[in-house]
C-alpha cells in the first residue's frame, strides 16, 4: 500500500485514544503483574490486553498489514517488506505500576523498511507526539521546530542511571566524563516519552544501551522531521527487527557524544 499516510495516522490516533481510555481506567484496579526476563522487566493484564485490542483494530482495518508488538505478535517476523506495524501497548511499564504517571502507548508504521507515521502518546498527560513521513512532527496541534544546535555543557540528556551503575563497563568511565560535562541527566523511565522529549526539545539527548524496535519506531519517525539524528552507538541506521543501543541527539551533539559512548553486548 502506498496509501494516505494521513488518514492511517488519525485512525490509529483513533485507536490509541481508546486504548488510553482503558488504561486509565485500570489504574484505579489492583493489577496482576508478572516479571518477564528479570525482576525489573514486568507485565500486567493490560499490556496484553491493549496490544490484542490494537491487533483486532489493524487486522480488521488493514488485513494485508503485518504487526510486530512487544507482547506476543510477530515474533516469527523476518522481514520488513510490506507494511509493517510495530506497536508498544505499554512503554514504561514499570512508570504505569508504580507510579501511575509516565507512560505511553507506542505505534509506528513502516512501508518496505521506511518509517511512514509514528505516534507516541502520553496517557496520563494527555500528549500526543506525531509524525508522518516529510509532514513535520506535531505535539498536540502544533508543529515542532526544527532542532537546533546546542554543545555538551548545555545539553540535557536524557539518560537511565542504570548505566552508569554497571561495575562491569569498559567505558563506564568516559560515560561518566560525559555525564559530567552535560548541563545535566534526566530519566523519565520510558524511552517512548524520552525520544519524544528529544523531538519537541525538552530533551537535547537520549541515550540507552538496549532498546527493542517497538520502544523507538515510532520515535524514529518523528525524529527524523525536526532533524535529529538517531543512530547505535556506532553511527548506523537502527534495525526494526531487533534491539540495538540508541544514541539520538542534534547532529553537532551526536558528534560529540559519539565519542563517549561504546558497545556492549546489553543488559
Ligand atoms: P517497556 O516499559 O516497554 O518495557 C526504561 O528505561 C525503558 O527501557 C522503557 O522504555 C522500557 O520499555 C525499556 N526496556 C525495559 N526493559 C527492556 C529490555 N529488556 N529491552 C529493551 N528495552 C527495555
Ligand atoms: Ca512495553
Amino acid at each position: 500500500m502506498t496509501g494516505n499516510w494521513n488518514d492511517v495516522k488519525s485512525t490509529a490516533v483513533l485507536w490509541m485514544d481508546e486504548a488510553g481510555k482503558m488504561l486509565k481506567e485500570s489504574l484505579s484496579r489492583s493489577l496482576h503483574v508478572e516479571q518477564k526476563s528479570n525482576p525489573n522487566d514486568l507485565v500486567t493484564e493490560m499490556d496484553i490486553k491493549i496490544e490484542r485490542f490494537l491487533k483486532e483494530r489493524i487486522e480488521n482495518t488493514f488485513p494485508s498489514h503485518r504487526i510486530l508488538g512487544e507482547e506476543e505478535t510477530g515474533a516469527n517476523i523476518k522481514t520488513t517488506d510490506g507494511v509493517l506495524w510495530i506497536i508498544d501497548p505499554i512503554d514504561g511499564t514499570t512508570n504505569f505500576v508504580h507510579q501511575k504517571f509516565n507512560f505511553a502507548i507506542s505505534v509506528a508504521v513502516v512501508e518496505n523498511g521506511v518509517g511512514k507515521v509514528g505516534i507516541i502518546y502520553n496517557v496520563m498527560q494527555d500528549e500526543w507526539f506525531t509524525a508522518v513521513e516529510g509532514e513535520g512532527a506535531f505535539l498536540n496541534e502544533r508543529r515542532l521546530p526544527a532542532a537546533t544546535e546546542v554543545d555538551l555543557p548545555e545539553a540535557i540528556i536524557g539518560l537511565n542511571g542504570r548505566w552508569l551503575a554497571r561495575e562491569t563497563r569498559r567505558d563506564e568511565q568516559s560515560l561518566h566524563t560525559m555525564v559530567r560535562k552535560s548541563r545535566s541527566v534526566r530519566s523519565y523511565g520510558s524511552a517512548a516519552i524520552e525520544l519524544a522529549y528529544v523531538a519537541c526539545g525538552r530533551l537535547d539527548s537520549y541515550i540507552s544501551f538496549h532498546l527493542s524496535p517497538w520502544d523507538y519506531a515510532a520515535g524514529l519517525v518523528m525524529l527524523k522531521e525536526v532533524g535529529i539524528i538517531v543512530t547505535d552507538f556506532k553511527g548506523k541506521p537502527l534495525p526494526l527487527l531487533t534491539w540495538s543501543p540508541l544514541l539520538a541527539a542534534r547532529p553537532h551533539l551526536h558528534d560529540q557524544l559519539s565519542l563517549y559512548v561504546h558497545d556492549h553486548r546489553g543488559f
